[in-house]
């Protein structure tokens, strides 16, 4: 049995990480249960595939101990077995985890791959910058700066992200886009997504100094008539709030794709 600071930690943890996504409607989206880019939706299903082959070796370790635990306990006049290996029993225990391992590799190093590798279509660059303690993101097309804002993203289509930081490592992270990316000082490193329309909530990922925990990410993917309104407003000067950027996200266009 555990015992009484075990069961508060126990308590405690399952709260926090309920509190996660329960505590409040507008916490962070998830990968697991509102995948946004294809790159998610895969994450999503190699989690479930990779669970699904590792599971029957926790369920069969556990069983195997409880039995052994209640079937070989000391009892009185009971000697302990004396027996030294067994051949076929070591073959099989070291062949079934290796197939099992190189069947989790193979998809998953192509995932890995899919992740990191920017397909030649993509059609905008997005230059992503760590701040202490804000983000900065670059349109060199449109010649767009967006510092401390909301990222906004065409929908459905690809977009390149390139990832660096002005100081200290900082880590980019959505995890409804199914990655996450760190943004180091002199180096660049590229990533891609292609969003559903939405709203999407993350947050830096890597400790980076004193307001490292209210450097939230936000991200509204507009349809692509409200997209391309934005970029003309963004050019007159004007900056639409993070509400009017919602607003837009429930125009006529996204009915349409509903449809
Ligand atoms: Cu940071």
């Amino acid at each position: 049995m555990l015992r009484k600071p075990a069961w508060a930690a126990f308590v405690i943890g399952l709260l926090m990480t309920s509190g996660c996504r329960f505590a409040d409607p507008e916490s962070t989206t998830t990968w697991l249960f509102d995948p946004a880019t294809p790159i998610a939706e895969e994450v999503r299903q190699n989690f479930w595939y990779t669970a699904s082959l590792i599971a029957p070796f926790l369920i069969l370790a556990e069983a195997l101990l409880l039995y052994a635990i209640f079937r070989f306990r000391n009892r009185a006049g009971r000697k302990p077995a004396a027996f030294h290996e067994n051949v076929k029993l070591e073959v099989f225990w070291t062949l079934v985890p290796a197939i099992t391992l190189v069947m989790i590799a193979v998809p998953s190093f192509r995932l890995v791959h899919k992740i990191t590798h920017v397909p030649a279509d993509t059609e905008l660059e997005v230059q992503v910058f760590g701040h202490q303690f804000f983000w900065r993101y670059e349109y060199p097309e449109y010649g767009i700066t967006l510092s401390d804002e909301p990222l906004v993203l065409p929908a459905n289509k690809k977009v390149a992200l390139t990832f660096s930081s002005v100081d200290v490592i900082h880590s980019w992270w959505v995890p409804a886009f199914g990655f996450k990316q760190d943004a180091n000082p002199g180096r660049v490193a590229t990533r891609w997504v292609q969003v559903k329309p939405g709203y999407y909530k993350g947050q830096c990922a890597e400790l980076c100094g004193a307001l490292h925990g209210v450097m939230w990410i936000e991200v509204v993917a507009l349809p692509e008539e409200a997209f391309r309104e934005w970029v003309r407003a963004r050019k007159r000067g004007e900056a639409p709030s993070i509400e009017e950027l919602r607003a837009m996200l429930s125009g006529p266009q996204v009915a349409k794709q509903e449809d």
